[in-house]
């Protein structure tokens, strides 16, 4: 039993460092050498104009990974007979999705019909962390774009009040671990959320309906401040930075604000529940070890860039990043 078990397992690492394998970083040297330019000048020039646009770029590249693996399949536009994902409830805080068109012009414009819109969302994600002044790595590509987009994939994305059993079930079912997962929640470094992605947490927390109904994990000092940000459940417009004090970069402060409960989603705040992560965000809250943890995340960003890719033959490079050809 225990050897039929760590043979799938070897079985599903080879698997899995198969795929990985068939990205190369070097992958457009020869068939499209400029790409990471083109990309990095159109990056620069609309973060000076719109710095908040990093946090949904980076973001797009995890909602593509998690559903359907990094095919693009975010970007499909609903067609007659098929309700696409961008158009599932999750869509409605996905930013960027012009910009991303804009930029994909640009490079089809220097190497047609030659670079995915898997890959550019990949490049775009690590631009996205660099810009706001955080690690540089060098991104694995060669990923195709995929066919299909279904609206109800999007239920294989994390949900921000899942608990850390939840949260590890999810990254698990992409070959991400519970390392991954608390590396990766850092994303958060950056990036603003809407008042209804966790105002559960602030009023009617398990359906009492009184002022004292509230998330008990989140401190009452924070929580005191999020309830005159956000007023009540019917709030659909505002939103609230997720670093407070650092929204625009890319550094530490995350884990110092979970550390202190401060965290903003219940996801967040579940990393202390387990004494791996909670050990983790501990050592990081104290902001010494930036290295290390710049590493970390380059590290897991390459993981989860490689989930579920599309290589070789399969899928297409498509020429506008919302139709497929
Ligand atoms: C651990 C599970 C995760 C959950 C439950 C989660 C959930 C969320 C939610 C609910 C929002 C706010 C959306 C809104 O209301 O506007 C958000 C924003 C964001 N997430 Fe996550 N997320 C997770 C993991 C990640 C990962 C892995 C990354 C990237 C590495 C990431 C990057 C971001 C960024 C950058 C934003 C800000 C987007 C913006 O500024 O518009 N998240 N996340
Ligand atoms: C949608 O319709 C087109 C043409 O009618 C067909 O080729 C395609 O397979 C359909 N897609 C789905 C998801 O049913
Ligand atoms: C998608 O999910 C909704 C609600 O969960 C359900 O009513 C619908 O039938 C599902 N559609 C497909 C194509 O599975
Ligand atoms: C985590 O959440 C799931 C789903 O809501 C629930 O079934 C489970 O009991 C929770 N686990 C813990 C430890 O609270
Ligand atoms: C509070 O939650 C309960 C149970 O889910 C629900 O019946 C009630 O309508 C909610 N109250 C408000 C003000 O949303
Ligand atoms: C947001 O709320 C307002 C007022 O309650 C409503 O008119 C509007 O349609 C809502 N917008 C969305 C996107 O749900
Ligand atoms: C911005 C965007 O595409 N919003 C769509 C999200 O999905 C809903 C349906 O669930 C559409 O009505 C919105 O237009």
């Amino acid at each position: 039993m225990a050897s039929s078990r760590a043979a799938l397992l070897v079985l599903l690492l080879s698997a899995f460092a198969t795929a990985m394998a068939q990205l190369d970083d070097k992958f457009y040297s020869q068939s499209c050498p400029s790409v990471e330019d083109v990309v990095r000048r159109e990056m620069v020039r609309a973060l000076s104009l719109a710095p908040s646009l990093a946090g949904p770029l980076l973001r797009m590249h995890f909602h593509d990974c998690f559903v359907r693996g990094c095919d693009g399949s975010v970007l499909l536009d609903s067609t007659g007979n098929s309700t696409a994902e961008k158009d599932a409830p999750p869509n409605q805080t996905l930013r960027g999705f012009d910009f991303i068109e804009r930029v994909k012009a640009a490079v089809e414009a220097a190497c047609p019909d030659t670079v995915s819109c898997a890959d550019l969302l990949a490049l775009m994600a690590r631009d996205a962390v660099w810009l706001s002044k955080g690690p540089f790595w060098a991104v694995p590509l060669g990923r195709r774009d995929g066919m299909v987009s279904i609206s109800n994939d999007t239920d294989q994305l994390p949900p921000p009040n899942g608990n850390f059993t939840v949260l590890t079930q999810f990254f698990a079912a992409k070959n991400l671990d519970t390392k991954d997962l608390v590396v990766l929640s850092a994303g958060h470094t950056i990036g603003t959320s809407h008042c209804f992605s966790f105002n559960d947490r602030l009023f009617n927390f398990t359906g009492m309906d009184n002022a004292r109904d509230t998330d008990p994990s989140l401190d009452p000092q924070y929580m005191a401040k999020l309830r005159v940000k956000c007023p009540s459940l019917e709030d659909n417009m505002t939103l609230v930075e997720m670093d407070p004090g650092s929204f625009k970069t890319f550094d530490l402060s995350y884990y110092g604000h979970v550390a202190k409960r401060r965290g903003l989603f219940h996801s967040d705040g579940a990393l202390l529940t387990d004494g791996f992560t909670r050990a983790y965000v501990m050592r990081h809250a104290t902001g010494a070890y930036k290295e290390e943890f710049f590493a970390d995340f380059a590290a897991s960003m390459v993981k989860m860039g490689g989930v579920g890719v599309l290589t070789g033959n399969q899928g297409e490079i498509r020429k506008k990043c919302s139709v497929v050809n």
